[in-house]
């Protein structure tokens, strides 16, 4: 970006009401950009005896619109797609069904995850975002996923014993209240459900930190929850035998109800992207719509060893991924050798076998 330049003045960019540090030139110009570089540029070109300001030129990032573009129609995509909270334009408007909601107490909206212009939810420890009651949201009986995009904002040394709210769908006024809460423990090292008699917990594979990550909550019939974290299996846990209570309000980073059986504060950091689905989305569409944003990640190698006649296949994390094999390549299909177990153990044949990892 650049202004016509004149001598005896001087020139100050900003990134809206942000004072641009050492931008004084009359061009702006950056090596390389990143999300934050987005945003509507002005430059105020100062002489001795008055000062204007430029028209305000706006600059997209466009290669991170891009992927953001292809997220949302990943999950607009998805058949079983029931609501999708984008916050981008600073309210909780259901971008595919009529399940509006509103702020409550503090919550503001702030900077989206990774991709701007947009925003996310930011329930700031206090508020939260009310979706009101929505009965496809209970999820009493059968099948269903959440997702979202969450950053963990608190400190850990200072966060206090209590359990910073994600999700929950429960009746402040009558108990027993909760058909289900998720929330994250204070160290950030595992997700905690509540479904009124229970604590079950899915412990996650890294610390959180305060970095965007995505997070998928499917719920089974058994009834239990898989926790997916950056798109990868992190574990399933059981649930109580539910006990229905349809009415219950679903709330988007709530404190737990005053004088409840249990006590959450509100989300400490975003939440961002919240998607509501009436199946179990799975592990390949989840997998799908993380690694749009986040790449390739963690994808297991599958290390070859020899025993005998047999070859030896292992891979980690074996809870997640089916071995299959094809005897050529490219494959027309692939056929299921083992499931949820390594090492896999191959006689040695005449011909040639190729192998893969799927995830499930
Ligand atoms: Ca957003």
């Amino acid at each position: 970006m650049n202004i016509a330049a004149s001598a005896a003045m001087s020139y100050q960019w900003y990134n809206g009401s942000t004072l641009l540090t050492g931008q004084t030139n009359t061009v702006i110009s950056w090596a390389s950009l990143v999300a934050t570089n987005a945003g509507t540029y002005t430059c105020v070109i100062t002489n001795s005896f008055s000062s204007v300001t430029s028209s305000p030129a706006v600059l997209t990032v466009s290669a991170l619109s891009a992927q953001k573009a292809s997220y949302e129609a990943a999950v607009m995509a998805e058949p079983s797609l029931i609501s999708y909270y984008k916050f981008d334009d600073r309210t909780c408007h259901d971008s595919k069904g009529t399940n509006h909601g509103t702020l409550q107490g503090t919550a503001n909206f702030s900077e989206p995850f990774g991709f701007p212009p947009g925003s996310a939810l930011d329930p700031n420890g206090a508020g939260w975002g009310q979706i009101g009651v929505v009965a496809n949201f209970d999820y009493v009986s059968g099948n269903g996923t959440v997702e979202m995009w969450v950053r963990a904002d608190w400190d850990t040394n200072t966060i206090g014993a209590y359990y910073p709210a994600l999700l929950s769908n429960w009746d402040f006024y009558v108990q027993p209240a909760a058909n289900y809460g998720f929330s994250m423990d204070p160290q950030k090292a595992y997700i905690a459900s509540w479904d009124t008699q229970t604590r079950q917990t899915n412990t996650l594979p890294a610390n959180a930190g305060t970095n965007w990550h995505h997070l998928a909550i499917v719920f089974n019939s058994d009834p239990s929850w898989t926790l997916f974290w950056d798109g990868v299996n992190a574990g399933t846990a059981s649930l109580s035998t539910r006990i229905p209570h349809p009415g219950g309000t679903t709330q988007l980073g709530a404190p737990s109800p005053v004088g409840g059986i249990i006590n959450f504060p509100a989300w400490t950091g975003k939440l961002d992207e919240v998607a509501f689905y009436s199946a179990a989305l799975s592990a390949t569409d989840i997998q799908n719509h993380a690694q749009i944003m986040l790449g390739p990640v963690n994808n297991p190698v599958i290390n070859v060893a020899t025993s005998g006649n047999n070859i030896v296949l292992s891979w980690a994390d074996p809870g997640n991924w089916v071995l299959e094999s094809s005897p050529t390549l490219p494959a027309s299909s692939w056929t299921p050798v083992q499931t949820n177990n390594s090492p896999a153990t191959i006689p040695i044949s005449g011909g040639k076998e190729f192998f893969r990892l799927r995830a499930q």
